[in-house]
């Protein structure tokens, strides 16, 4: 799911000035034909026309635009979950709906009333009292149209994820875990020697026995489970939610500035829910005795493609 599409939310006051202008415009129209009763009643059923269709469209877009929680994945659910007020954003496109709705009952009504009136002043008269209802119910939803506005914000930062046999490379910041991705699947994502160079996660895809595997190379965690930012929680619920196997990267040259120890640690925190298999990075720079000394089975990355074929 591709969420940074959504297009900008206006306020209730610029989806009213907007449907007004334009009906100021049609109104200017000159080559009506008929009696003046047919004119003015022409012109101004036009005008209710034109401010019904600009705001429902403007409101169809915001719906179609913006997921429904139910078609989403368990991943979009949980981080959605996690970084907006879900109930607030159900409600918000309910009002969306329900003004839609009203907007367009308002308009089938109201120009039925001026087909009815003989009078010139009446006319105009049922026109702006139309104008006035209409800027009311949008007016009503402006609270709801600020908080989807924040909420596409906040969505805009979501990755695109897709479905299908996924792989996360996990480990700590700087121990080499983007060099695999781009060495797993021959993308070019950014390799710096230094901590926390990944700021959101980086996907790469490749074939495998015909099947097409997405490799997500998450931010270095520091697994602080009581102090997770928005990307440290979306690279947990990859890990937990999407991922079907997850390669452990461990840096036994420590050059990233994180021990044997504490990788050793986080290693034993993901647990074995699902398949995890071991990759060390950095095996040109490190001691032989360290790499004959470590004790658990690990996969070179010709290893790794072929377990990975024998999964998918
Ligand atoms: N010599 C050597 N250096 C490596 C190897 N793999 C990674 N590096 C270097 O280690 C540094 C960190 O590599 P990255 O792939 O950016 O590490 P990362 O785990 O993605 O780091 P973050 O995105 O910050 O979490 C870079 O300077 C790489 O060039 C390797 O196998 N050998
Ligand atoms: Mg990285």
């Amino acid at each position: 799911m591709n969420f940074q599409t959504i297009p900008p939310i206006e306020s209730s006051k610029a989806v009213l000035d907007s449907a007004f202008r334009k009906a100021r415009e049609k109104g200017r129209q000159k080559n009506l034909k008929g009696n003046w009763l047919q004119i003015i009643r022409r012109k101004e059923s036009l005008k209710l026309d034109i401010v019904t269709e600009t705001i429902t469209a403007r409101l169809e877009t915001i719906l179609k635009h913006f997921p429904l929680t139910k078609d989403l994945s368990s991943f979009y659910q949980k981080l959605m979950k996690l970084t907006i007020d879900l109930s607030l954003y159900q409600k918000s496109l309910g009002a969306v709906n329900w003004a839609r709705q009203q907007v367009r009952a308002m308009h089938g009504s109201y120009v039925s009333k001026t087909n009815r009136t003989t009078e010139r002043e009446k006319i105009k008269h049922i026109s702006t009292e139309f104008y006035g209802r209409v800027s009311s119910i949008v007016k009503q939803i402006d609270d709801n149209l600020k908080y989807l506005e924040t909420v596409r914000k906040t969505m805009r930062t979501y990755p695109d994820i897709k479905e299908m046999f996924t792989i996360c490379i996990y480990g700590f910041p700087n121990v080499g875990k983007t060099t695999l991705l781009n060495n797993l699947t021959g993308s070019t994502a950014k390799v710096a020697a230094y901590a926390f160079t990944t700021k959101e996660i980086n996907a790469g895809y490749f074939t495998s026995n015909g099947k097409k595997i997405q490799v997500l190379d998450v931010p270095g965690t520091l697994a602080r489970q009581d102090k997770l930012n928005n990307i440290e929680l979306q690279a947990e619920l990859v890990r937990t939610e999407v991922a079907n196997l997850i390669i452990y990267v461990f840096d036994l040259s420590e050059q990233s500035g994180y021990s044997m120890q504490k990788q050793e640690q986080l290693f034993h925190k993901i647990g074995s829910v699902k398949p995890v298999f071991i990759y060390l990075a950095k095996e040109d720079i490190t001691d032989q005795e360290k790499m004959k000394n470590f004790a658990h089975k690990h996969y070179s990355l010709k290893e790794l493609k072929e377990k990975i074929a024998s999964l998918a």
